[in-house]
């Protein structure tokens, strides 16, 4: 325990001193199993601000700032006496060391406690006797239970959306895209429904039985799983005997989970692991599968879109609307009373960006600017500039009104979800029986609200141009230009030739220990160089397009000479100047498309996904839902990249199953490192061993 303390004094010494930078503290004090470091810490000795800062990371001694608006406007929050997120770390001693929570040792499950375990405190048990493996896979499956459940609520809204759509007590919205209903339909196992109608309420019952199930697989799983990953899943064999891991109903595991990790119930922790691998799959099925393409048949399957994406979306002279969330149930229909608002030529007009995942979905769908990630949205507020945030669920941090408050800003903070609410914030309740009024009464309050600005800060840089929308469907389409007879074989075929040496899937969150979309970025360069396709969702595609990556440049800057040639190809068959050099997929919940993209790639190639040169990674991960999404990628057999260890390391036992014996019950394995030219070097390594396995060459 001395000897962490004594690393991180030394290591404060040094940054103190201007030895080094904040990105290689973080990198060295990771790597001595300091998990956690206090912001006062790390920001104390940098530059423009007594106790805090965000000065951009270096790459090869270059300064490497992805996005020069959010440091601008990290400065102007901190000339205007705020702190954002960069600048509060951790408060607890003991995790800013790496020690109690930060390991996953401290537990709250009953009131004998709360135990904290380990080096913090020197116990090896908890009162009841729970060790620090038990204590560890408890608090990993009680995460991955609110991840799980996140995208399962997601879902169930969409459904619910759909139920209403089908049996015609919700009129204010539609079926968009019919094929894609009937396709749904049929994957399902339905059958007998003629109209949309009928259609739309037997998916949604079906999708809302998934939910709540007592017996019986998934239907989502048994229609979008392939049928090698089903048999892994159901041959799970522990020391002790066969253990399958294939779900029943997201309630009933969800239920059984929080039981099973309760005080006195799962005491062995490979037992419990194995409910983490189970969660990860009703997360994949209930909840991303089911989500995304409910959303995909009511408000149409996303094609390529043309925008711009930065915080500079935001405009002086404009009324600004930031829809921000995750479910695009609401901020579908605000983005057409806005289009509605600006088509009687008002004398200002409305702006429309979006943030987080509500931004990915509704620029993926329509084209709408994203503004920023989930990182970035006190930087949004404090621009003075808006007149609206209008957030559904999920990531919507409560500092968003006490930005506000602070500043007396006239930014409304627009609560809408009976799930979520701000206090302070004014809630307009979302019902989607009432979806048109609502939307139009934010649009009215937005506009009414405009009168109310003081002063204005919008950052510099202008924003960078993104093309986004790469859903499987535009996907086959594009490559269907190309090869019409097999698109997808023409794919296969430039993977097995190594013009693509393989597919990254990079996802999740942006995290405040790092310079913003620091490792976002600078892995998807590094794979890009390499010719590996990077596909990606998320707060990924902000800090990817901020930085250029979602840009379609004929120059294809970064990018290998196989894959800058398969991405022109296909760029000329469309008949497009140049691709993108990364493909933006989606939002979180839209990761179940890359599985629909591996599973064909791996048809085609007539492997498994474990043996498919591909690989997984969330570099910057921070939320409950990254570590289930995580989860369902290590279940598909997927090698998964994570940018910190997830709360795991009081437990070696733990962290040996994650990282090492996993792989031998479901084919996939988690692997942790937080510098993203280290990651880079072994996801390629990992490739090329894939690519050896396959008889395919490594050569170029
Ligand atoms: O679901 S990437 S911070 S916004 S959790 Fe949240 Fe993470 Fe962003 Fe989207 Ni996903």
């Amino acid at each position: 325990m001395d000897e962490k303390k004594i690393v991180l004094d030394s290591l404060t010494e040094m940054l103190n001193t201007g030895g080094i930078d904040r990105r290689r503290f973080l990198k060295m004090a990771g790597a001595a199993g300091i998990t956690a470091v206090s912001a006062n810490t790390v920001f104390a000795a940098t530059t423009t601000c007594s106790t805090c800062s965000n000065p951009p990371a270096t790459a090869g001694g270059a300064p490497f700032a992805i996005d020069p608006n959010t440091q601008e406007l990290i400065d102007y929050a901190h000339k205007l006496g705020i702190d954002v997120i960069w600048d509060r770390g951790s408060p607890c001693w003991a995790s800013q060391q790496g020690w109690g929570g930060a390991a996953g040792l401290c537990c709250f499950r009953c009131q004998m406690g709360p135990c904290t375990l380990g080096d913090a405190t020197g116990a090896n048990y908890g009162t009841c006797g729970a060790s620090k493996d038990i204590v560890v896979a408890r608090e990993l499956v009680r995460r991955i239970a609110g991840g799980t459940a996140s995208h399962v609520e997601h879902a169930r809204a969409a459904a619910r959306t759909l139920k209403g759509v089908g049996d015609g007590t919700i009129t204010d919205y539609t079926i968009r895209d019919s094929a894609k209903l009937g396709d749904i339909y049929t994957g399902l196992g339905l059958s007998g429904a003629v109209t949309d109608a009928d259609k739309a309420t037997a998916v949604a019952e079906t999708t809302l039985d998934d939910l709540c199930k007592d017996a019986g697989t998934p239907a989502w799983l048994e229609y979008k799983a392939n049928a090698e990953r089903k048999a892994a899943w159901a041959a799970v064999t522990l020391p002790d005997g066969p253990m399958s891991i294939l779900p029943t109903g997201a309630g009933t595991e969800l239920s059984e989970a929080l039981h099973r990790t309760t005080m006195g119930v799962d005491g062995d922790m490979v037992h419990l692991a194995t409910d983490g691998l189970k969660l990860g799959l009703v997360d994949g099925y209930c909840g991303l599968h089911a989500a995304t393409n409910i959303q995909d048949a009511l408000f149409g399957i996303p094609m390529l879109k043309f925008a711009q994406a930065g915080l500079s979306v935001i405009k002086q002279d404009e009324i600004n609307i930031i829809v921000n969330g995750h479910e695009p149930i609401l901020s579908e229909k605000i983005v057409e009373a806005v289009n509605v608002y600006n088509a009687t030529s008002p004398p200002t007009r409305v702006n429309v960006v979006g943030m987080c995942c509500t931004g990915n979905e509704t620029l993926m769908r329509q084209g709408v600017n994203p503004a920023g990630a989930m990182v970035q949205q006190e930087l949004a507020i404090a621009t003075g500039a808006v007149e609206a945030m209008v957030v559904d669920v999920q990531c919507i941090i409560p500092n968003v009104q006490r930005v506000v408050e602070a500043l007396g800003l006239h930014t409304k903070i627009v609560t809408t979800n009976s799930h979520a609410k701000i206090t302070g914030a004014t809630h307009m309740q979302f019902e989607p029986e009432k979806a048109d009024a609502v939307a139009d009464d934010i649009v009215s309050m937005a506009v009414n609200n405009y009168s109310g600005r003081g002063s204005v800060h919008i950052p510099a840089a202008p924003p960078q141009d993104v093309v986004a929308g790469f859903s499987v469907e535009q996907i086959l389409g594009a490559l269907s230009a190309v090869y019409p007879l097999d698109p997808v074989g023409w794919l296969v075929k430039h993977i097995a030739n190594n013009s693509i040496r393989g597919i990254v899937g990079i996802v999740g969150c942006a995290t405040p220990r790092d310079a913003f979309g620091y490792r976002h970025v600078a892995l998807s360069r590094r794979l890009l160089a390499e010719n590996i396709l990077v596909v990606g969702t998320g707060c990924w595609a902000h800090a990817a397009g901020q930085y250029g990556l979602l840009k379609a440049d004929p120059i294809y800057p970064g990018v290998g000479d196989g894959l800058k040639g398969v991405l022109q190809t296909v760029a000329d068959a469309v008949g497009l100047p140049a691709l993108p050099s990364c493909w933006h997929m989606g939002s979180c919940v839209d990761n179940s498309r890359i599985e629909d993209v591996l599973n064909a790639v791996a048809g085609k190639a007539r492997v498994s996904i474990p043996q498919l040169p591909v690989a997984a990674s969330a570099p910057e991960f921070i939320a409950e839902k990254a570590v289930s999404i995580g989860t369902w990628a290590v279940d598909l057999g997927l090698f998964t990249h994570i940018g910190g260890q997830p709360f795991v390391t009081g437990s070696p036992n733990m962290v040996d199953l994650l990282t090492n014996g996993v792989e031998g019950l479901v084919g996939g394995k988690f692997y942790v490192e937080t510098d993203p030219e280290l990651a880079a070097d072994t996801i390629i390594a990992k490739v090329n061993e894939k690519r050896l396995g396959l008889g395919w060459s490594i050569l170029p």
